[in-house]
């Protein structure tokens, strides 16, 4: 592992404020060892970097400088490379050991308050920020806004218990309420029947990868009903059922990129079709945040994971000139921007 400490900090490439006179705290974990399908993501933080710098300060219904209403301190970037291929037990203790790092640099800004703003990294990379968060503030405080294709509720995926594909059972075992969005209907039985044993079902959006006509014939007893979309947006009462269940003193935003349609982000680990479109994810965050300060809710922070650039020459890093297409990073870069304007 190495902290790279790149100049400047979000939107800003030359100057890094102090911790002390910031607002937000910034931290990208480039690690991508437990994807299973693509891998890239470990240059996800810096392309979401650079490509923060490209976004216009200022946005006519919002009014003020982004960078005039918040200061966001940079950590750095934690960068992981691994040379050979690993065995399972080696890729857990890797794992652990990226988690650490992760949890180490952040549990300080989170006893500080600082708003977190984190770029991973595939899906494993949010335990290092649950571990931080959850060390401060009683788990049964938190909401937890999971988007994402992906229940990721397996105990162990490939032997590894901080897997990417078990960050929702990492989560549920804090206490956290957590709640799904962006779900496709296909789950594994040992999620299905988590999910059943627990309760969990009207606490899961799905987004329908069938025709309606089977769902009128037979719905899965893991399904509610009125939580499922046959679009590519969520409706106007599905999102205040989402807001309703958000009901706790504190949120955190965990945003896996591939909730959006797999044709609405090239650049993920696992790109999944039949899934939200771009503007609808926007608006249902602007609602969030809308909806989380008219309550008085503590919003911790956010991260964006599982995002990549598409390169031309994977060996060269990244930089503007070696991607060959960059939507995927401006998305990225836009949400977090986005998501900072309507917080501060
Ligand atoms: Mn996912």
């Amino acid at each position: 592992m190495a902290l790279a400490k790149p100049r400047g900090t979000f939107l800003d490439e030359t100057k890094n404020p102090p911790i002390g006179e910031s607002q937000c705290a910034m931290l990208g974990i480039g690690f991508d060892l437990t994807a299973s399908f693509g891998k890239g993501t470990r240059l996800g933080p810096q392309a979401i970097l650079a490509a923060t710098r490209q976004v216009e300060f200022e946005s006519g219904a919002t009014g003020k400088r982004l960078d005039k209403k918040v200061s966001v301190h940079n950590l750095g970037i934690l960068e992981y490379g691994y040379k050979k291929k690993l065995s399972e037990k080696q890729v857990e203790k890797e794992t652990r050991k990226m988690v650490n790092d992760a949890y180490r640099l952040l549990r300080k800004p989170v006893e500080q308050k600082k708003f977190l703003v984190v770029f991973g990294g595939d899906h494993s990379t949010t335990n290092g920020t649950l571990n931080a968060l959850t060390e401060k503030i009683d788990g049964k405080k938190i909401a937890w806004l999971r988007l994402d294709a992906h229940l990721d509720l397996r105990q162990a995926l490939e032997g590894n218990p901080l897997s990417h594909g078990s960050i929702g059972r990492r989560v549920f075992d804090k206490g956290i309420r957590q709640v799904f969005v962006g779900i496709r209907d296909q789950i594994s039985t040992e999620e299905q029947e988590f999910i059943a044993k627990n309760n969990l079902a009207d606490d899961v959006f799905y987004f329908a990868t069938q025709p309606q006509e089977l769902y009128d014939e037979r719905l899965p007893a893991w399904i509610n009903k009125e939580n499922i979309s046959f679009t590519d947006h969520f409706t106007g009462q599905q999102v205040q059922k989402i807001l309703s269940k958000l009901d706790r003193e504190c949120l955190f935003i965990n945003i896996d990129i591939d909730a959006l349609d797999a044709n609405e982000f090239h650049g993920t680990g696992t790109p999944v079709p039949f899934g939200m479109n771009y503007r609808a994810l926007n608006d249902l965050l602007y609602a969030v945040i809308k909806n989380a300060s008219e309550k008085e809710t503590t919003i911790l922070g956010f991260d964006i994971v599982e995002a990549f650039p598409i390169l031309r020459d994977w060996k060269k890093g990244y930089s503007f000139e070696n991607a060959a297409v960059t939507p995927n990073e401006m998305k990225a870069a836009l949400l977090a921007y986005n998501l900072l304007n309507w917080v501060f």
